[in-house]
């Protein structure tokens, strides 16, 4: 064997046993890996660089561009700091001694752990795979703090709250309302539910991504991955931006005090980078405090730099926020009566928390740990952990979906991104015997699954799966007759009803109620430059009745109907 190749295969059947070792370990699944591989918007950020002696020499503009592939591919799952999450760590302590050779073959060919295989798949060039397996083993840069002085710097008031009208200046019915996520563009579209007619396209966030209504549902905030938040006035005569700010670098989640007295009277935004929250008034986002979420995590109490703000609710129980934080695998129940004096419950669950939803009495929050295919129930009213379910493989709820199980009584519902599994969980704490247990599996169409939604008024349960790898089941969701869920469930061809012109992924995601429980929207999700959709069903009869198009309708993701996400009905 010619000596150049040597090291070469040593490095490769080494990976490849590292491989196999990995095999042990959970995988991480194709659809999970899409979703948490996304870009981040660190990518174009200033950073403080130190550079590793020990680590293989790069120049300034091989860092530089490494840099950016690291935060466009592979931040969301190994972290800003390399301390690992879906992915494993990549802190020099453990890449230099594996050598350039050895994490080349790793990036290049992958592993079945979920590590995707990026040169062969033709996503890297050799060049940049060198390029990667160099950058690793240099210390992670680090971007930078964002405090109250860059806060408020961002902090914008567009329309003060004395000049804001005095009663609602529109014909809308506001309740009906939809704020429909543009993701790749950077908007919101506001719909009116009613007449199907979009009321205002406003400009918000980078890759923007959740919104949420203040208590009174008169103020719709927005949340893009820049972690620039906006508030929108639905009493205006064209609701419109009144007040916005950047709360950080990068972030998912926005919520609003909703406990008796305290009705629109505070907001609160977590960030993934820095790893913190900020409570703002909540008439005009003005900043008013900051908290760090770094700490130890849960189990093994290691220290963790940056445990990242995943899902945000407020308490109907108490005034507080149930804060969720992913890595450290912790809520935080934060009382906001005193924010001078802030009082926060830290309740240890299991890592990484991520996105949930209440129970039908409020009084329950369930979370997924989604790393260690659990939900959290947090109970509000007692601050603790009132149980730790076992259910299917990653599960991702979005919110959840509840209703009465013929025989188990009240259950909270969560669909899976690893598997094609609903699981079930009863939520009535008086029966002992169920309560808070997986008393339910039922098979829906495929793994993939992001959201699952019905309605107090709707004898339906809808599951889609846009991260199928399948396009029929990824195009399609699956509705169950929850009297009879037995029976299995019916698929609705809702990429095919859109009728779009452009092929491509089409995914249909996230189903969402009307006001009055009577009609369910979903988005066709398509890239950027090809026609998307709004797809709107007929709950009772599961019938097409009307699609929504507009050139303006760039990548339609989540969307947000007024009454509902203000109540927190689902
Ligand atoms: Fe989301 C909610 C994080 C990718 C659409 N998403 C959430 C929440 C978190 C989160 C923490 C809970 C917020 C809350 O309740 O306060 N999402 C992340 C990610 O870290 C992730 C995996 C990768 C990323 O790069 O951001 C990610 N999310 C996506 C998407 O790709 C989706 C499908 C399309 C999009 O618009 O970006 C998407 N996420 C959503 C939606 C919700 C959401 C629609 C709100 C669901 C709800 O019913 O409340």
């Amino acid at each position: 064997m010619p000596t150049r190749i040597k090291p070469m295969a040593a490095a490769l059947a080494a990976a490849l046993t590292l491989a196999a070792h990995a095999q042990d370990k959970k995988p991480v699944t194709e659809p999970e890996l899409r979703y948490q591989a996304g870009s981040s918007p660190l990518a174009s950020e200033p950073m403080y660089q130190a550079t590793n002696p020990k680590a293989p020499p790069m120049t300034q503009a091989e860092f530089d561009s490494a840099r950016k592939i690291y935060f466009e591919r592979c931040a969301g799952c190994h972290g800003v700091l390399r301390k690992g999450a879906t992915g494993k760590p990549l802190t020099p302590d453990l890449t230099i001694g594996k050598g350039t050779d050895y994490l080349k073959v790793f990036i290049a060919y992958g592993s079945p752990a979920g590590m995707p295989n990026w040169q062969t798949s033709g996503e890297m060039s050799e060049k940049e795979v060198d390029l990667m397996a160099r950058y690793i083993q240099h210390d992670p840069p680090m971007p930078p703090e964002f405090g109250m002085a860059e806060m408020k710097k961002t902090w914008k008031i567009v329309v003060p709250p004395e000049l804001r009208p005095k009663k609602k200046e529109n014909n809308y019915n506001i309740a009906n309302i939809f704020s429909t996520t543009l993701r790749d563009t950077g908007e919101v579209a506001l719909i009116d539910g009613d007449t199907k007619k979009i009321i205002n396209i406003v400009k918000t966030g980078y890759a923007v991504h959740i919104s949420r209504l203040s208590a009174s549902g008169r103020y719709l905030y927005v949340i893009g991955r820049d972690a620039k938040i906006n508030m929108i006035d639905l009493w205006m005569a064209k609701p419109d931006n009144v007040a916005e700010i950047r709360v950080g670098l990068e972030a998912r989640s926005v919520d609003t005090s909703k406990y008796k007295g305290y009705e629109d009277k505070l907001a609160i935004a977590g960030s993934y980078w820095p790893p913190q929250y900020t409570i703002m008034k909540g008439d005009t986002l003005e900043p008013l405090k900051i908290v760090a979420t770094r700490g130890m995590t849960v189990g093994s109490q290691e220290y963790h730099p940056e445990p990242r703000v995943a899902s945000i609710v407020a308490s109907h129980f108490k005034p507080e926020f149930v804060v969720n934080v992913k890595e450290t695998g912790k809520t935080l129940m934060v009382d906001y009566s005193n924010i001078e004096a802030l009082k926060v419950t830290e309740i240890g669950s299991a890592p990484f928390l991520h996105d949930g939803g209440w129970d039908a009495s409020k009084r329950y929050f369930l979370v997924a740990a989604n790393n260690s295919n659990k939900i959290a129930v947090i109970d509000a009213k007692e601050g603790k952990l009132a149980a730790l379910t076992e259910v299917g493989k990653i599960p991702h709820p979005g919110r959840g979906a509840n209703f009465v199980h013929p025989k188990f009584g009240p259950v909270w519902a969560t669909g899976h991104l690893g598997d094609e599994t609903i699981s079930l969980i009863a939520t009535d704490a008086k029966r002992k015997d169920l309560a808070f247990k997986q008393v339910v599996q039922l098979k829906g169409q495929g793994g993939g699954n992001l959201f699952i939604k019905t309605h107090p008024k709707s004898q339906h349960l809808y599951v889609d799966t846009p991260l199928n790898p399948d396009p029929k089941i990824s195009q399609s969701v699956a509705v169950f007759d929850i009297k009879n869920l037995d029976k299995g469930y019916t698929v609705l061809p809702i990429a095919e009803w859109a009728g779009l012109k452009d092929d491509g992924a089409k995914r249909v995601v996230q189903p969402e109620y009307n006001r009055a429980g009577d009609e369910v929207w979903f988005a066709v999700w398509s890239a950027k430059n090809k026609e998307s959709a709004l797809v709107i069903v007929d709950d009772k009869t599961l019938k097409l009745k009307t699609v929504i198009k507009d050139q303006r309708l760039i990548t339609p993701t989540g969307h947000f109907n007024v009454y509902n996400t203000q109540r927190d009905i689902y």
